[in-house]
């Protein structure tokens, strides 16, 4: 039986366990990746662990995401990350080169490693082969400290690709087709692995898009075969020699199947305010849009941002848009400058800004009341725009740029009156910029580590006692992102390394209450529909709770890498077996979870739970691992344990 690429990676990477789907398996991480606002607590967890240096193949460090200095707070955090980084044997990017994601493809990346990273959009690294996995910063300063990455061995969901794109439709309306067809939760647990015919006809930057957005279908990774394509990348970018070729077996088996025909895609759309809310351009075409933006992670490499700047070429948007480009990489910005597209885009009146995340988490680009915000970005998750009840939309470059020449949402394709497709040749080597990457070096090694007075000591964790007793603070429906759990934003953005003051924000924009709440019951449990947690990997979301007295979640089921941060601070994060049991678990309702500390020591999966003195059972589906790491109160206090002498 011939194997796919996913598990021919796997396998080469793997230290614990087999490769049996569902089972726990430990495999090694070549990379780490980290960024500024999950890196700074990545980072106090690594110090915590007391090592003198990272040891792992590479590590490195990018600010993207809290790059407004509107106080000293997100400086303070940059020379902490910094001072550490040379302190520990990181590289370290600083703010302004770009997105940590296009960085690490455009400088670091290479086919077949395994990634880890601090983000939830690490699995971008499918561009060229690399298996990216987004997770909490705990487990990345684990993999720094050089410890397997633990996880579920992901189903690996085998997606055929025929046919070629036709005019006006990219990469973006390849993923879009798969999140209309399996939305947000239709890959948890698995890896989507692409192959056939079609893949040849999509370049690596093509690829890091559609394994971007992999991510909001619920998947652990994505993985593309590594040919021509990605050499040519790899070539373009100065490191062909680190280019080998990788593909699964030609009778490779897959656990499901799917086929897209990319000669039958059309423009597609994400209407607010998910990533799954997916129809044709078409449907929606005509509504009234008043900002447009083109960049974010997803959608920033040299053709995105060329094909804008051609489409745009000698014209101005419609005088309601507000059209701002958000580049991911400065070495980007310097090819389309380099080729013409930046005065282009200048000349239209476009607003270019800072190479970084921005409007995308939040930090500035809000949209004004009641205003349509059309974005090239991975998410439109309710509120993270900064704007409360806000209309973000999600889409191409193509179908942003012709929208913001008509004011409407409108299908490309009907400027194909006006202009002929611009077709944009990637270049053959990139204007490379080497040197804004501070590496590691033996001369940094006794550089003194900065810490502002925005950097505060981690929380102490106290074990778990032996019965539970807890109300319920909240009860929450399907779907619910970290952005719901621990919002993102300027204001809340800039607080990740001091817990006592984000503690303020847990759940704000649904109960304000809440933090209160909390405070006055001291140990609290919440309650939750499907796929609870979904979204970033940030794992203030398990953590601030926790420092809030969230000892225990019960939800119908948990997203993949909250999940794993519940155990990593101690959370209990239980399933209600009968998913009926949900109306019980009202606001305030009284819960004891009785022997729990003894049931969970021995291995039991099902803890029952008193409600209000009713009896219902709850699973508790983790590893051995995991439940030492709920025994000792989180990840740290376990691995301390073990790292003592
Ligand atoms: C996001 O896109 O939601 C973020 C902001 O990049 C997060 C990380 C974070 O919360 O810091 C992610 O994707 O993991
Ligand atoms: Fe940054 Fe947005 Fe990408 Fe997250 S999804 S890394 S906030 S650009």
């Amino acid at each position: 039986m011939g194997r796919n690429l996913a598990k021919k990676i796997l396998g080469a990477h793997l230290v614990d366990g087999k490769l049996v789907t569902g089972q726990e398996i430990g495999i090694r991480i070549d990379h780490a990746l980290l960024q500024d606002a999950t890196g700074t607590m990545a980072m106090l967890e690594f110090e915590a662990l007391g090592l003198d240096s990272v040891q792992i193949e590479m590590a490195a460090q990018y600010v993207d995401h809290n790059i407004i200095q509107s106080d000293y707070k997100n400086a303070d955090d940059h020379a902490y990350l910094q001072s550490a980084c040379a302190r520990y044997g990181i590289h370290f990017s600083p703010p302004g080169n770009g997105i940590s994601h296009q960085v690490h493809m455009e400088r670091f990346s290479a086919p077949g490693k395994t990634m880890l990273g601090s983000d939830s959009h690490t699995p971008s690294a499918a561009g060229v082969s690399m298996l990216g996995i987004g997770a909490g910063g705990l487990d990345v300063a684990l993999a720094m400290a050089g410890r397997p990455y633990y996880l579920p061995c992901p189903k690996v969901l085998g997606v055929k690709l025929t046919g070629e794109l036709p005019d006006w439709v990219s990469a973006k309306d390849v993923i879009l087709e798969m999140l209309r067809r399996h939305d947000v939760k239709g890959c948890m647990g698995k890896i989507i692995e692409y192959y056939g015919p079609g893949v040849k006809s999509l370049s690596a930057t093509d690829r890091e898009t559609i394994g971007n957005m992999g991510t909001e279908l619920g998947a652990t990774s994505t993985i593309f075969p590594s040919d021509e394509n990605t050499r040519a990348y790899l070539e373009s970018q100065g490191r062909g020699s680190i280019w080998v070729p990788l593909t699964a077996d030609e009778d490779a088996e897959y656990d499901e199947h799917d086929e897209i025909d990319l000669g039958q895609l059309e423009p597609l759309i994400a209407c607010p305010s998910s990533p799954g809310n997916v129809v044709p351009v078409r449907e929606v075409a005509g509504r009234k849009v008043h900002q447009v933006i083109v960049g974010s992670c997803a959608n920033s490499s040299f053709r995105d941002l060329m094909v804008t700047a051609k489409i745009l070429e000698g014209r101005r948007p419609h005088p309601r848009v507000s059209f701002h480009m958000n580049p991911g990489s400065r070495q980007v910005l310097g090819n389309v400058a380099r080729r013409g597209g930046l005065v282009s885009l200048i000349m239209s009146g476009v607003r270019i800004h800072e190479c970084g995340c921005l409007g995308c988490i939040g930090m500035g680009q809000a949209p004004g009341t009641g205003q349509v915000s059309l974005r090239t970005f991975p998410r439109n998750f309710p509120g993270r725009s900064g704007t409360k009840d806000d209309h973000v939309y999600l889409c191409s470059p193509e179908t942003a740029a012709a929208t913001a020449l008509k004011g409407v949402i409108t299908d490309p394709r009907d400027l194909a009156k006006e202009m002929d497709y611009p077709s944009i040749n990637h270049p053959e080597i990139y204007l490379l910029i080497n040197n804004s990457i501070i590496g590691p070096s033996e001369d940094l090694r006794d550089t003194e580590v900065i810490r502002g007075p925005n950097i505060k000591p981690l929380p102490e964790m106290t074990f778990l006692p032996q019965t539970l007793e807890a109300e319920v603070a909240i009860r929450v429906g399907d779907n619910i992102t970290t952005d719901h759990i621990m919002p993102g934003g300027s204001e809340v953005l800039p607080l990740r390394s001091n817990i006592e003051a984000l503690s303020k924000f847990v759940f704000c924009s649904m109960d304000p209450e809440f933090y209160k709440v909390c405070k006055e019951k001291g140990v609290v449990a919440v309650a939750g529909g499907e796929n609870y947690g979904q979204g970033s990997s940030r794992e203030h979301a398990a953590l601030v709770p926790r420092y809030l007295g969230v000892r225990a979640k019960i939800v119908k089921s948990f997203a993949r890498i909250h999940k794993a941060n519940l155990c990593n601070f101690g959370v209990i994060p239980l399933v209600f077996r009968d998913p009926g049991d949900y109306d019980l678990l009202k606001k305030g309702a009284k819960l004891v979870f009785p022997r729990l500390r003894s049931r969970i020591e021995q291995g039991e999966m099902e803890i029952p739970v008193e409600v209000n003195g009713h009896r219902i059972i709850t699973v508790l589906d983790i590893s051995d691992r995991q439940r030492g790491y709920i025994l000792a109160g989180g990840a740290l206090n376990f691995v301390k344990n073990e790292l003592k002498p």
